[in-house]
Order: C-alpha cells, then structure tokens, then sequence
C-alpha cells in the first residue's frame, strides 16, 4: 500500500515530469529556429526521456491500485536571449526536479513507505545524471559554442544521441 501523502507527490511528479518535456519540446524548437538541427535532436530525444519518466510514475501507481489524478501543465513558452540561457535553465529545471524528488523520498521515509522508497531510488539515481547532462552541455558550449567550427561539431555531436529506452520495459 502506497502512503496517502506519497500518492499525492507522486501525481504532482507526473505533471512536473510532464512539464519537463513541454519544457524541453520548447528548448527544442528554440534551437530549430537558431539553425542547430542537432541541439534539436538532442532536446527531443530529452522529452521522451521526460515521458518515460512521467510513465513510470503512473504505471507505478496502476500497479499499487492508486487513481491518478492528472493537472494543468505549465505553459513553457520562453524567450531566450542566446543559447546558453536555455542551457542554463536545462540545468536549474534539473535541480527542482532532483529537490522534488528528494523531498517525495524524505516523506516516504516519515511516512515508513519503504515500496515508494524503493520505487524512487532509481529516480534518486537519474536526477544525478540529468544534473550531470546538462552541465556538460552548460561546459561544451563554453569550450565551443563561441567558435563556429566548434558549434558546427557540438551540433553534430548532439545529434547523434540515441532514442531513450523506457527502464522498465529493457529489464523485462
Ligand atoms: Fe525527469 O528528469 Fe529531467 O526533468
């Protein structure tokens, strides 16, 4: 049985989760109008990873007997006055997600929710390599983004990340 109050993070992790793909489907299309087809991809192979997280929430929760209970998605339209302040903001939406999702384990832990505690150690684990993602672009672009040769080869570079897999499905 999953805890009450932990359900109720859980749902509000859905729509964050959520939120990070249209965020990222922003980004993408953000870096399409600047000319960079491989920042594109890389942002949109990201908001599917986004959606597998959402999905995994959810097909938590059906496994548990637990309805969920879907919201409004924040509207993500931004005006970025250059590339680095979309990849900055990469990295902060990253660190509210890593803070959300400790403090969804910290009130499982209160709460002696050792399931969900369970469940969201892989979360735990992802956020620090989505932390670590987007400061290695934040450090790519600094090395290269203000040469045009550099920014040529970045943008091949991320162009060439591959589709994401949802965990659960590969473990099977
Ligand atoms: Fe779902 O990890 Fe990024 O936001």
């Amino acid at each position: 049985m999953v805890n009450e109050k932990v359900v109720k993070l859980l749902n509000e992790q859905i729509n964050l989760e959520t939120f990070s793909s249209y965020l990222y489907l922003e980004i993408a299309n953000y870096f399409m109008d600047e000319g960079l087809d491989g920042f594109n991809h890389w942002f949109n192979m990201q908001l599917k990873e986004e959606l597998i997280h959402s999905r995994l929430i959810i097909d938590y929760l059906h496994d548990n007997n637990v309805s969920i209970k879907l919201s409004a998605i924040e509207d993500p339209s931004r005006d970025y006055k250059n590339h680095m302040e979309a990849l900055e903001e990469v990295l902060e939406h990253e660190q509210l997600i890593t803070r959300s999702i400790h403090n969804i384990y910290d009130v499982a832990m209160q709460e002696k929710d050792f399931r969900s505690m369970q469940f969201l150690d892989w979360f735990i684990e992802e956020q620090a390599e989505e932390e670590a993602n987007a400061n290695e672009l934040i450090d790519k672009y600094n090395l290269y983004g203000d040469d045009k040769k550099g920014l040529y080869l970045l943008n091949q570079e991320l162009g060439a990340r591959v589709e994401p897999t949802n965990p659960k499905l590969a473990a099977e």
